[in-house]
């Protein structure tokens, strides 16, 4: 295997995105090839962060950038923020700081640890970080982490049901926390099936797919999802529906699950869901798409909250063919980012009041920005882009990282840098401004921004 092979740089992806009809279009051959400047805009603001995580918390899970203090998720480290934000360093070609966390990473992440942890989050952020970061530099120390991490996460599936527990014990496998979602039981199968494909052994991907299928098998008559379910009993204890957290990353892996693998069955899953959702969900208020709350049994509308974490919608829209919606809907993302210059957790697209004020750094509007650029070389989404990271800079930059804000009303700062800020918020908007970086059709991002690459043989091939 090439492990860097859908890396892109230079001349060589200058050909390969500037076809002779972009000649004819100077406009969409701008969007082609971003935007030399804001990308190197960006790396300047990712590396504040990364050094300021560096110098103040180095080896610990994740900066604290006005205490300048460190922040462990479970009282000892396992270098969420190192693991998390290793493949944007690698993209963003900064081979120092790549090479220096590789080595942090080799030396000291260590899973033999007494404690609870959340599959889900652990697996998107740090199963997906090793895997990608070991496709991306063929560092075998990474596969080896995070088969040592896939095996210690396995137990977590041992339930009645198949689907997975909540938190499991990384040294001694015991099992907690039965009330689950469909986010946390159905967004594994990209991170673990990859795992299969690159170690030969079925375990990872049989298990994680049959999470999916049993929370696919809880749809309702009319084709929804609630947002909390029992493990064990397999039955739902909420029955709230949306795209929104808790939900939103379960529609994501259908599709991509087709897309990484190639797997007929998500395919039919996603065919069998997605009516619904745009049934459903889908709501026109002032001529603005917005997806809000429904019953999952009645379809009859719960509420008119969309918020940063729908956002990701657009982008899921747009891989899957409907590039219509995703534009009209990431339209609205704009219009509830524009509301304050900053997006709130929540909004009452409806009344425009904002349940939910906080911003936590999320990147789910620029993702979208970034889908749709690939997909439609309208520059209209380079300027959306300019435009986010003007206010993300103007709101969120602190004197020692970036931090999340209190409340987009009143921009007061929250002592907190996810490590998503690193993993997802810079990748994709160095991506949307550098897309020549990566090779967007060689790979399939899990929902943690780290970009998977089929590198074994396909059984089908989509799209
Ligand atoms: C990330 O951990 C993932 O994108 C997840 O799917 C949703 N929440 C955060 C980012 O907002």
């Amino acid at each position: 295997m090439k492990p860097s092979s859908f890396l892109r740089t230079g001349l060589f992806a200058a050909v390969l995105l500037a076809p002779a009809a972009f000649a004819r279009h100077p406009a969409a051959a701008q969007a082609a090839t971003g935007s030399p400047a804001m990308a190197a805009r960006v790396k300047t603001e990712f590396l504040h962060a990364w050094t300021n995580y560096r110098r103040y918390a180095w080896g610990h899970d994740e900066l604290r950038p006005l205490s300048r203090t460190p922040h462990d998720w479970y009282g000892t480290s396992l270098l969420m923020t190192p693991v998390d934000a290793l493949d944007t360093l690698v993209l963003m070609g900064l081979k120092k700081e790549a090479d220096e966390d590789r080595e942090l990473i080799a030396a000291r992440l260590d899973f033999d640890q007494d404690i609870y942890v959340k599959n889900f989050e652990i697996t998107i952020r740090l199963l997906g970080g090793l895997l990608s970061g070991y496709q991306l530099t063929g560092d075998e120390r990474l596969l080896r982490k995070a088969e040592d991490l896939g095996n210690r996460l396995l137990p977590a599936f041992d339930s009645p049901t198949g689907l997975p527990y909540v938190f499991v014990n990384l040294k001694t496998g015991k099992t907690r926390g039965v009330e689950s979602n469909p986010a946390e039981t159905g967004t594994l199968l990209l991170e673990f099936g990859t795992l299969s494909k690159l170690t030969g052994k079925p375990v990872y991907y049989d298990k994680a797919k049959r999470a999916l299928v049993e929370t696919y098998k809880r749809t309702s008559k009319i084709g929804l999802v609630g947002v909390g379910l029992n493990v064990e009993t397999g039955k739902w204890i909420d029955t709230d529906a949306s795209v929104s957290g808790g939900i939103d990353s379960y529609y994501e892996y259908l599709w991509k699950c087709w897309r990484l693998f190639g797997d007929p069955d998500c395919k039919a899953m996603w065919d069998a869901s997605i009516p619904a959702v745009n049934r459903y969900l889908a709501d026109e208020v002032d001529g603005r798409l917005w997806y809000g709350h429904a019953d999952m049994d009645t379809g009859a509308r719960k509420a008119t909250e969309y918020g940063a974490l729908d956002a990701f919608f657009p982008a899921v829209l747009a891989l899957s063919g409907d590039v219509g919606r995703a534009a009209r809907l990431q339209d609205s993302s704009m219009r509830m980012w524009n509301l304050h210059g900053i997006e709130p957790e929540v909004l009452d697209y409806r009344t425009l009041k904002i349940p939910y004020a906080g911003y936590e750094l999320r990147p789910e509007i620029v993702e979208s920005t970034y889908y749709l650029l690939h997909y439609t070389h309208d520059p209209r989404y380079l300027a959306m882009g300019r435009a986010l990271f003007r206010d993300f800079v103007k709101h969120d930059r602190a004197a020692n990282g970036y931090a999340a804000l209190k409340s987009v009303v009143t921009m007061e700062k929250r002592d907190a840098m996810e490590s998503f800020a690193l993993a997802e918020t810079f990748k994709y908007y160095y991506l949307l401004f550098a897309p020549q970086a990566l090779d967007f059709d060689a790979v399939t991002f899990n929902t943690e921004a780290h970009p998977l690459r089929r590198t074994w043989a396909a059984e089908a091939v989509p799209r």
